[in-house]
């Protein structure tokens, strides 16, 4: 199928509106993302027709509900080729994911002296969790650095590989800075020595064909926000003699086989980390998601989304006083930067008054700003559905900004 970006964005009703009497360009998709026509229509069908409680009734909607949930997990498991659908654990989102990592293989495997190893531009969310984890256990926390362009220095990071590193967890992609990192080269160099490894894709997923089995990577997590889904859902791929060899995280229904007063026993993967009654329509949504971002195809997306940002990067060179956050060598579609003289928070309001929504702040990712000693930056992030024309109203929005207040 040939790429139709019109067709694409017919799909999502949102971006047919006016935001200060200007049609909405909105180009903060890293953060989140919009949705379409089929996942609202998902949501909508499986609270007007086939919603109950999963996995515990034996009346005709709760096995409705239960055969579309479990469908979602097979959904998933195809979309990342995971091997099998007991590697799909579904968690609140990619947050969730790390956190249950650390707290579950984290404190089965770690103790006092042994390292973790991320990188220096890490999301709080792949930082905060090992902190908690190394102040519980003793292990120690190692940072790998990046260069000036916002990439990671590989040899330095192969260096920190050490007999003492348990575990490597790194951003697939960045979100302050689009960095995609060499991470075929960083598992095998981790396996070769042992040591398991976590990919943080919530950037990378909306962006690129994820293929686990080939990655070989050991965990990765995502949100189904980035990814054209609902909010509240998001997975954790685990490879399944680690997640079965793993305690589990929460206690509670749907965890467990068997429980009486004096013990429990665990129910069997995916579910043994799954417990509670779970986001069940959103889940279901995650799926019809992935149909749909299927059907259009990953790799049509990434050829387009790069059109997209190598554009956007050669119209934000020619503005001058214009400094580019993150300028790497592999680079999904993010554009950090900050203007001489203009806050970033102000070039976020001021966008916000043309009807532009871009991020400003910080990205929940500190160490970047104070690596590039920067208070912030003004984030455009795209999707598959914005155009080159809405990155023209962008960088008149950043001229006129900078004419007026520069
Ligand atoms: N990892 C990365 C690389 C992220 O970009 C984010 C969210 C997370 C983890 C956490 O995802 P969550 O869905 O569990 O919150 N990043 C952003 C962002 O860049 N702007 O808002 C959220």
């Amino acid at each position: 199928m040939s790429f139709d970006v019109e067709k694409i964005r017919a799909d999502f009703p949102i971006l047919r509106q006016e935001i200060r009497n200007r049609p909405l360009v909105y180009l903060d998709n890293a953060a989140t993302c919009q949705k379409p026509q089929v996942v609202i229509d998902s949501i909508v069908k499986m609270y007007s027709h086939d919603y109950a409680n999963v996995h515990r009734g034996v009346h005709t909607l709760s096995e409705r509900a239960t055969a579309a949930f479990e469908g979602a997990r097979e959904k998933v498991k195809a979309f990342i080729n995971a091997q099998s659908h007991k590697e799909i654990i579904f968690v609140r989102g990619a947050t969730e994911g790390i956190n249950l990592v650390a707290q579950t293989f984290g404190k089965a495997n770690l103790k006092a002296g042994d390292e973790i190893l991320i990188t220096g531009m890490e999301h709080h969310s792949n930082i905060v969790p090992w902190q908690m984890l190394c102040e519980e256990t003793g292990a120690k926390l190692k940072v790998a650095p990046i260069n000036l362009q916002g990439e990671l220095i590989i040899e330095q990071f192969m260096a920190l590989l050490t007999e003492k590193t348990r575990l490597v967890s790194v951003a697939h992609m960045s979100n302050a800075l689009g960095t995609v990192n060499p991470v075929k080269e960083i598992i095998s160099a981790a396996h070769e020595k042992g040591i398991k490894v976590l990919l943080d894709g919530a950037q990378a997923i909306p962006h690129m064909e994820v293929n686990v089995q080939e990655l070989d990577c050991d965990f990765y997590v995502f949100s189904g926000h980035k990814l054209y889904a609902p909010s509240g859902i998001g997975v954790l791929y685990g490879k399944q003699e680690l997640l079965e060899a793993m305690p589990p995280y929460q206690g509670g229904g749907d965890m467990i086989r068997k429980v009486t007063f004096e013990e429990t026993e665990y129910n069997v993967v995916p579910y043994k980390f799954e417990a509670g009654t779970p986001s069940i329509a959103d889940t279901v949504a995650l799926g019809a998601a992935l149909d749909y971002l299927s059907e259009i195809g990953m790799a049509e997306i990434a050829a387009y989304e790069a059109e997209l940002l190598s554009y956007a990067t050669e119209k934000a060179k020619k503005i001058k006083g214009l400094k580019i956050i993150g300028e790497a060598a592999q680079k999904g579609a993010i554009l950090s930067f900050v203007l001489e003289k203009i806050h970033p928070h102000d070039i976020g309001t001021m966008l916000d008054s043309l009807g532009i929504a871009v991020r400003a702040g910080h990205h929940c990712a500190m160490p970047v700003m104070d690596f590039f000693q920067v208070p912030a930056t003004a984030r455009a992030s795209f999707a598959m559905y914005n155009t080159k024309q809405e990155i023209d109203t962008l960088m008149t929005g950043i001229n006129q900004l900078i004419e007026v207040f520069g």
